[in-house]
């Protein structure tokens, strides 16, 4: 599938805003819960004592996506933290269906996308609620007091996918923004709920760096990659510097073997043969200007990052054994 198969941004919804469906109820917001900031330490914990090789930066905060929900801490300490994206849904318990799926045409009645999800971590003004920007989602309304910064993409699990940045205290807005840009609103993973409040109150604890990258992912014009060095095997800490001023997606496959970079990087869902490629994960979207970084074991072979699959915007990254 094409990047703009698998997932569409915010800002095309508005552009293609109409009335909302009836009864889409409007969310009750949680409140913070003591067991929801245990599960945050226990998972930064359990990060700590993860194998050297599945290590993630600061504290990981684990998001759970299916259809059509997303599970997630409601409150978290500030500074930097990595989203840990799982797979819960039918991709994970039914993944021959989903491709089939995939495979057929969007009709009124088919979402072949629907078993599909990223998350966007989305910051709210102060004083904004995440009802008054449900709402303007439902009204088709723009939202410039929301600030998108992106997150893990999707990824076929078990597998995970993560994302790291730094968080002030303030409201956010946890969301997959999956089929939020088609004409047809029943396919939008927010309007089925697909979202949920993060709140992010101050730290105690001392500040932690971001982590010095393997190699650095340079977005400049067109969306053009340029890595600055070779991408190994093993643990790679990938920063990915959007230098343009619209955002990108920042996707990585793994080429499957028997299968080219070339015939992925043309690979359309509808050709009727097998996707060339494992989705390893990546940035939903990496904003205008920002960095941010993933953190990914590699094992050799092919691999293709894009911001927008084609020759252009796609680049083979070959890990090699040694
Ligand atoms: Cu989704």
């Amino acid at each position: 599938m094409t990047a703009l198969e698998t997932h569409s941004r915010l800002r095309c919804a508005c552009e293609e805003a109409s009335l909302s469906r009836s009864g889409v109820k409007i969310p009750f917001l949680a409140t913070l819960k003591l067991c929801s900031l245990f599960a945050t330490v226990a998972s930064a914990q359990s990060s700590r004592m993860a194998p050297p090789e599945e290590r993630l930066p600061g504290r990981v905060v684990d998001v759970s996506a299916g259809e059509f929900f997303l599970r997630a801490p409601d409150t978290i300490p500030a500074g930097l933290t990595t989203f840990r994206l799982h797979q819960v849904g039918e991709i994970l318990t039914n993944p021959a269906k989903v491709r089939a799926e995939n495979l057929a045409p969007a009709t009124p009645d088919h979402d072949p996308t629907r078993a599909f999800h990223m998350l966007w971590v989305v910051r709210l003004d102060a004083r904004r609620t995440v009802d008054e920007w449900y709402r303007a989602h439902v009204r088709g309304e723009p939202t410039p007091w929301a600030i998108d910064l992106g997150g893990p993409a999707s990824t076929d699990p078990p597998r995970t996918s993560n994302a790291t940045m730094v968080l002030e205290p303030g409201t956010y807005v946890l969301v997959c923004h999956v089929g939020s840009a088609r004409a047809d609103r029943n396919r939008s993973h927010l309007l089925k709920g697909m979202f949920r409040q993060l709140t992010v109150v101050r730290s105690t604890s001392p500040l932690v760096a971001l982590p010095q990258p393997d190699v650095v992912a340079r977005i400049s014009s067109d969306g053009r990659i340029q890595l600055s060095g070779p991408v190994r095997k093993g643990r790679q800490v990938i920063r990915v510097i959007n230098e343009t001023s619209r955002s990108y997606e920042f996707i990585m496959n793994r080429v499957k073997e028997g299968r080219t970079a070339g015939e992925l990087v043309t690979w359309k869902r509808t050709d009727g043969t097998t996707n060339p490629s494992t989705r390893l994960g990546g940035l939903s979207d990496v904003p205008p200007g920002a960095t941010r970084t993933i953190t990914e074991a590699f094992v050799p072979g092919m691999h293709v990052f894009w911001t927008v699959r084609g020759p252009a915007t796609s680049v083979a990254v070959n890990i090699s054994e040694r």
